[in-house]
């Protein structure tokens, strides 16, 4: 039975959120039941988001926006670098602005099937279940590229809306949490950035277009893979090795706002992942994008 995923990314400014979303919808044996944005501009994500499902060949995926905007923080008035990639086609998808009602639903349509992935702030999820608590007993687990535990800065998914990630992380749904102590280790190699620039494929060229915005953005000269590795332990956990904790979010603090704490707990409510298979990831990716 296929595994059932419900995408909430804030597509267009890393480029490692269309990677995620393309892994996603070439891996076999995956359902994407619905994708929610989240962050600034969410109308334009959820463009640059049906993008990559249209190119491959998954128009009837419902795109929603979610909100533009943390639960208490300031908007933010960044521009998605991508949106370039938009021509007059890709802009003519006005997305329904009911990103947390899509949520609500497809929750309550596979009770116990769905698997969350969180690739941005978790403000959508985080009002779903606020508005009706009741809901974290028929999600099967959220997973969530989020926090860090060993660094000294706040991870930006957590930043941009801590007071989301303590409603999720504290609301008794059952999580994996994949910091960035360990994504940031998922730089991609050089050898699978030439096969992704090199094909000849409609998904492969729109990933290197983005890829190059990215890099162009950045300075940066491989992209790192954080969002692409939370999406192939949702589906494949067996990636990485797990141990159970409680989380909690530092709300106040001058300098420690967005800081996560992860505390090892035999009976906690989530797990943290700890390390991963590394070849078995790029080769699970390497195949779903250039297949
Ligand atoms: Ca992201």
């Amino acid at each position: 039975m296929a595994v059932k995923l419900f995408i909430d990314t804030d597509i267009g400014s890393n480029v490692d959120d269309a990677f995620a979303l393309a892994l996603a919808a070439k891996l076999p044996n995956v359902e994407i039941i619905g994708v929610t944005t989240v962050g600034s501009m969410v109308a334009v994500r959820a463009q640059l988001a049906r993008k990559i499902l249209t190119t491959v060949g998954k128009r009837g995926v419902p795109v929603s926006a979610g909100c533009a905007q943390g639960l208490i923080e300031p908007p933010s008035r960044h521009v998605p670098e991508q949106s370039s990639v938009l021509d007059e086609v890709d802009k003519l998808f006005f997305p329904p602005a009911n990103g947390v009602d899509l949520l609500r639903d497809a929750i309550r349509r596979h009770p116990g099937e769905l698997i969350i992935v969180t690739l941005g702030a978790m403000t959508n999820l985080a009002l779903a279940l606020r508005t009706e608590p009741a809901l974290c007993r028929l999600i099967r687990k959220v997973v969530m590229m989020a926090g860090t535990e060993a660094s000294h800065y706040a991870e930006t998914n957590v930043r941009n809306d801590p007071e989301a990630a303590c409603i999720v992380f504290n609301s008794g749904v059952p999580f994996i949490m994949v910091p960035k102590d360990v994504t940031q280790h998922a730089i991609m190699p050089k050898e699978l950035m030439d096969r992704v620039k090199n094909s000849d494929s409609p998904l492969c060229k729109l990933l290197w277009e983005k890829t190059k915005i990215w890099m162009q953005t950045t300075g940066a000269s491989a992209p790192t893979l954080n969002d692409p590795l939370a999406i192939a332990i949702a589906v494949k956990p067996e990636l990485a090795k797990l141990e159970r904790v409680r989380v909690e979010v530092e709300l106040h603090g001058t300098y420690t706002r967005g800081h996560t704490i992860v505390t090892p707990e035999p009976t906690g409510p989530g797990w943290i992942v700890r390390s991963v298979e590394w070849d078995k990831f790029w080769s699970l990716f390497e195949e779903a994008i250039l297949s």
